[in-house]
């Protein structure tokens, strides 16, 4: 008989303690030590539609125990390029802790823990959460230097209030753009009716927003569309899961037809991170439980993965 306590473990994706990617879980958040730290922000209230987003933290975590073959790295053979290599150094943190019906506090939780992973230096890779908590993401960055938002999402969230409600999933990128430090944003992906009216449209045009459809973004072509983006400025990355076609993202809760295509925004996203600085990113509104397949969460994993494969690699 083999004895197996002479072995090391060959821990197979579905084994195990399911932490982002099976990297270390740092529960200490006064001991980070790491290029990027993952937290979790389970926070739906913000939602008008289908809430369940408090529950996109946990999912993508076990979607992501895919991609940890432990094979040394992410052998990509289109690039020919190791990514996530050995000496990568990305922790867990687990989760911002969250106040039932209390946005204000839980936003504040969730913009503490950005604060603390920047404070540590390392990057903050926030996984939401409806997108409301961009809102206490982007107010983390309120002491860094000039910083434009990059946002894939179907819906423009550039509603400035409903209702005396200002901090709704509908109002994150409002609140971005009255950010002193936010210098503009690129908001690809938009189409279809959402809770944003004209008004919100050319409030964002006003206050520096690039505003592109899926359409518009596939007529342009990749090289034309990464023109646009300035190119001088740290880039903050705020991924919805609803930017995606919601043949391949089902589980959210306001899925919009005539999404991208998972190709469409890696590449946009990759020659982003060639060119300039990412500094933070959170990738929001994944709701498992409208997709019984987890391809949702598979994708968010994924994508995920695969950025910060490419942000490492060709760290300036
Ligand atoms: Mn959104």
């Amino acid at each position: 008989m083999v004895d197996h306590t002479k072995k090391k473990r060959l821990n197979l994706p579905f084994v195990g303690i399911a932490t982002f990617g099976k990297y270390e879980y740092q529960p200490d958040w006064s001991a980070i030590d790491a290029d990027v730290a993952i937290v979790g922000a389970p926070f739906d209230f913000g939602t008008q539609f289908r809430a369940g987003a408090r529950f996109g933290p946990r999912s993508i975590r076990e979607a992501s125990t895919l991609f940890s073959f432990g094979l040394g790295g992410a052998y990509e053979p289109e690039d020919d390029e190791l990514y996530l290599g050995e000496g990568t150094r990305i922790v867990d943190i687990g989760d911002a802790d969250i106040i039932h019906t209390d946005t204000e506090q839980s936003h504040d939780c969730i913009e503490e823990a950005v604060r603390t992973i920047r404070a540590a230096g390392a990057i903050p890779v926030v996984l939401g959460g409806d997108h409301s908590v961009n809102i206490p993401c982007v107010r983390a960055f309120d002491d860094h230097g000039p910083i434009h938002i990059l946002q894939i999402d179907a819906h423009l969230d550039f509603v400035d209030e409903r209702h005396g409600v200002r901090n709704g999933h509908g109002n994150a990128m409002r609140r971005a753009a009255e950010q002193d430090n936010v210098t503009g944003l690129s908001q690809f992906g938009i189409r279809n009716v959402s809770s944003t009216a004209k008004d919100g449209y050319d409030a964002a045009r006003e206050m520096g927003s690039d505003i592109l459809s899926v359409r518009q973004i596939r007529a342009l072509g990749l090289d034309a569309v990464v023109e646009r983006i300035p190119e001088d400025v740290d880039i903050y990355l705020t991924i919805d899961i609803d930017g995606f076609d919601p043949s391949i993202a089902p589980g959210t809760g306001t899925p919009s037809h005539g999404g991208f295509l998972y190709y469409e925004v890696l590449e946009l996203i990759a020659a982003v991170a060639k060119r300039q600085r990412i500094v933070g990113i959170d990738l929001v509104e994944v709701a498992p439980d409208y997709d019984h397949g987890n391809i949702t969460s598979i994708l968010a994993a994924q994508l995920l993965l695969n950025i910060l494969g490419r942000m490492l690699h060709h760290r300036p």
